[in-house]
């Protein structure tokens, strides 16, 4: 590289391009990794939290350390409490499609633990011809967006979170690689957590709806009454003016803020190959409109622990 085209990139101006009306903006003039400057580094935290999913495309110089190293800058990376990491990486989860790796129903990540992760990186590596977008949706302007009666409603209400859920019923289209992929490894531990539906956002004061595939049911309510619930929460939520979809290319950079979204990996690519690489950021534990924090309740190799303690 040229002394002159060295410097052009290094005054290379950040520009923000909102995607959809609610949710996401495109981020151009910005080299991902762990050298960024603290200026764009608050450029790119101040765009996270008002559109609450940033896209960079063509990031193909970064690598898995790069992407972690990338990572380190926003928080703390943390490893997925049951999914092995991809060998040779200390935080890296691998979605590989050829290996049942489809997130097609709508979650936050590992909402069920209580400090589960604030944001997640995730870097496109694969990428089908066509199909395989993912759809984010804004939980604040979901919240913002209830009608008044609804808002009571939500505003004292709590959930039990679990990764012990019902995987298949959330799905059109199951493989029984999935399945048992979900039961041994997925939930190889079950964790349980009770969760706030209204969450307040640590840093914008926003309030987000916490709901999502993990949650298992409403604390007082029964199941049924619990499903219908869910049902017409998760509704407004994914509304699609409170959504955006992304059509990935390889070396695509996601970032979104977990606390006030929601995520959905379009399954709609048949046999095609498609591989996407995560890191998470450490999150911290929600809190409730009423000032109340989220209770980890369970967790069955605590309970393992436990009996083999008394044995
Ligand atoms: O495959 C995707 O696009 C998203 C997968 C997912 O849910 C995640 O990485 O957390
Ligand atoms: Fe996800």
């Amino acid at each position: 590289m040229s002394k002159a085209e060295q410097s052009v990139q290094e005054e290379a101006v950040i520009s923000i391009h909102p995607v959809a009306g609610r949710i996401g903006a495109e981020i151009r003039g910005v080299r991902l990794g762990g050298d960024l400057t603290q200026e764009t580094l608050a450029t790119l935290r101040e765009a996270l939290l008002k559109y609450k999913v940033i896209f960079v495309r063509d990031q193909q110089h970064l690598d898995d350390a790069g992407q972690e190293a990338f990572a380190h800058r926003l928080g703390s990376p943390v490893a997925h409490p049951t999914v092995p990491i991809k060998q040779g990486t200390d935080y890296v989860l691998e979605l590989n499609s050829a290996h049942g790796g489809r997130a097609d129903s709508w979650h936050t990540d590992v909402s069920f633990v209580d400090a589960y992760p604030q944001a997640s990186v995730l870097r496109a590596i694969v990428i089908p011809e066509a199909g395989g977008d993912t759809v984010w949706a804004n939980t604040a302007a979901a919240y913002e967006q209830l009608p008044d009666d609804l808002k009571q409603l939500v505003n004292g209400l709590w959930a039990v979170h679990s990764n012990d859920y019902d995987y298949a019923a959330q799905r059109n289209q199951v493989s029984e690689e999935a399945q048992r992929y979900h039961r041994e490894v997925f939930r190889s531990t079950v964790y349980e957590t009770e969760h706030p539906v209204v969450r307040v956002h640590p840093e914008t004061g926003e309030r987000t709806l916490l709901l999502g595939h993990f949650v298992k049911h409403f604390i007082g309510l029964s199941k049924t009454d619990s499903a219908q619930l869910f049902n017409l929460l998760q509704n407004h939520v994914t509304k699609l003016e409170n959504t955006v979809r992304w059509r990935w290319a390889a070396g695509d950079v996601v970032i979104w803020d977990n606390r006030a979204t929601q995520h959905y990996a379009v399954n709609d690519y048949g046999d095609q190959h498609r591989v996407v690489r995560r890191v998470t950021i450490d999150g911290d534990v929600p809190v409730s409109i009423d000032g109340r924090r989220s209770v980890a309740r369970y967790n069955s190799s605590d309970s393992q622990s436990s009996e083999a303690e008394s044995a």
